[in-house]
């Protein structure tokens, strides 16, 4: 007797790795096929970093084991065999070819370029496409849109206020925040003292499937970014799990106080790493926090941390992807302050002489990861007031993070790091002097230039670019009022020293940036 015929073929994303994703419900075990596919473009259209890769395609290839354990009828092409389908649409063409569905679901991707691709699916295989939603995020873009309408500024405090009325967490009887606060920013940062021994994250050894995809990687991606060895990740759901719990257990008590800190050496201090969890579906948002707010509850962690760790979740991470959803694809091309110069080669090498720069990159280069205060206050604050290209910047982003995509690397970059949208996420720029750095970290005791110099022979690069960038840029900035306290302290200093700075930052970006027209 032939095989009944294939009702639905339900292509599921390499982010999208959860049994909960819209695209798996109402599935027919019997006659619905799932099709996963390693594809070259997705590999490809960033510099992804090695271990990012290896990540991605190990956590599909044990995700496609846990349908199958489900007795699932599961398609998985794997680089190997999918040569014949170089990016999603040819890999979807010879899937259909193969089962000739009476249609398709899919759950809408995370970015601009894979949706719009999307939307020529059904032409491309005569097959209807049905796009869901995904309900992964506690806000739709539909949702987003509605609480956006008609407001002046978009600031993510007043979302998230919303997301928390909404989610009840950290909410009491009457509706009103726990501990009469809705954001503890203020008690996030602390320095780390000097005696603190933050733990490791919890690390697991590749199994067969990993070791497998490792060597794929090696092989087939030598020349990208990035040390492939040790590949210490989560890669399925139970792993995943007992990674966050280790968080709550060893770092989350601490999380709330040294959020903003940085040591030297030290990779995730007592974040979390959920992010690359959360972003290809092994963690669910809401369960993570729902965790949180229970030890919280427990008295086990302070209010700080626990309120710290949701409104990065249910605030930032919604309100980012919010914000790119409503904006794209012009957000892409946001360019504020007319930024040009190019990446200097030390985003790539590690090599320089500025210790944070270099510890920073070198921890990427490593592990694929960074936290929050890494990516904004060094290599985000240097490419603001250096005037780094936002594209480059942003491509640089998307590839080195193991849980960068376009939906909220593209925020964090040209909104939160390089102010490039005007004013859209942030309200003001995040640019710094090295005295923020010095506070936050140890990293300026190791530094050959001099934190308290703005200028000379060892002053910190980080003192004359930050005060170059606000001169440069003061018709933009100064009719900003959470800017005007800096302005002033500019305008009180002597026009020498100044000029002195201007000079010195040029000649320095002189050399450490090739400017010109940048093509990525
Ligand atoms: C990041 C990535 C990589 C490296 N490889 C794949 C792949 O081979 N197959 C796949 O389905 N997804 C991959 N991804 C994740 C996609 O880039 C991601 O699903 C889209 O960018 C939409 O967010
Ligand atoms: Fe960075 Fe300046 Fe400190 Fe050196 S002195 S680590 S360049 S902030």
């Amino acid at each position: 007797m032939a095989a009944a015929p294939v009702r639905t073929l339900r292509f599921v994303l390499g982010d999208q790795l959860s049994r909960r994703m819209s695209s798996l419900r109402d599935l027919d075990p019997d006659r619905d096929v799932v099709l996963m596919a390693e594809v070259h473009e997705e590999c490809g259209y960033a510099p992804h970093h090695k271990k990012k890769i290896a990540f991605v395609l190990s956590a599909m290839r044990h995700f496609a084991e846990d349908l199958r354990a489900e007795g699932l009828n599961v398609d998985y092409r794997t680089l190997e065999t999918s040569d014949e389908a170089r990016g999603f649409r040819s890999a979807l063409a010879a899937a259909v070819e193969r089962h000739r569905p009476q249609r398709i679901v899919v759950t809408e991707p995370g970015e601009w370029r894979v949706r719009e691709d999307m939307l020529g699916w059904q032409n491309e295989t005569g097959v209807p496409v049905e796009i869901r939603d995904d309900d992964r995020f506690l806000a739709s873009r539909a949702d987003f849109a509605n609480w956006a309408k008609g407001r002046k500024s978009l600031r993510m405090e007043y979302f998230y206020r919303d997301m928390r009325r909404r989610t009840g967490l950290l909410m009491d009887d009457v509706g009103e925040p726990v501990g009469g606060r809705w954001n503890f920013d203020t008690d996030n940062r602390k320095a780390l003292p000097a005696d603190a021994r933050p733990p490791e994250p919890a690390r697991f050894e590749p199994d067969g499937i990993t070791r497998e995809v490792v060597d794929l990687v090696r092989d087939r991606f030598a020349d990208h970014f990035g040390d492939l060895d040790p590949f210490w990740f989560a890669v399925t759901r139970s792993q995943a799990d007992a990674a966050f719990e280790h968080f709550v257990r060893e770092a989350l008590p601490k999380f709330g106080d040294y959020q903003d800190a940085m040591r030297r050496g030290e990779k995730t201090l007592y974040h979390a790493v959920t992010s690359l969890y959360l972003n290809v579906g092994l963690l669910d948002p809401l369960a993570v926090c729902r965790r949180v707010e229970a030890e919280y509850r427990a008295g086990r962690v302070p209010l700080n941390a626990a309120e710290g760790f949701i409104r990065q979740v249910i605030g930032w991470r919604e309100f980012t992807r919010g914000i790119y959803w409503l904006r794209m694809p012009e957000y892409a091309e946001t360019n504020f302050f007319a930024a040009r110069r190019r990446l200097p080669d030390f985003y790539w090498s590690g090599e320089t002489d500025l210790e944070c720069l270099r510890q920073c990159v070198t921890q990427t280069r490593e592990q694929a990861y960074a936290h929050h205060i890494q990516r904004l206050m060094v290599t985000g604050n240097f490419a603001l007031i250096a005037g780094l290209d936002p594209k480059e910047v942003s491509a640089w982003y998307l590839g080195v993070y193991a849980d960068a995509y376009e939906w909220v690397e593209l925020p964090n970059t040209h909104g939160m790091a390089l102010f490039a949208d005007g004013g859209v996420l942030a309200s003001k720029p995040y640019a710094a002097s090295g005295k923020y750095i010095r506070r936050m970290s140890d990293y300026c005791c190791g530094c050959r230039y001099d934190v308290d110099k703005a200028t000379g022979p060892d002053a910190c690069p980080f003192n004359f670019l930050y005060w170059n960038f606000l001169a440069e840029h003061r018709v933009k900035l100064a009719g900003n009022p959470r800017m005007a306290l800096i302005y002033r302290t500019l305008d009180r200093m002597p026009t020498e020293r100044v000029a002195s700075m201007k000079s010195q930052a040029e000649r320095f970006l002189d050399r450490v940036c090739r400017s010109g027209p940048v093509t990525v």
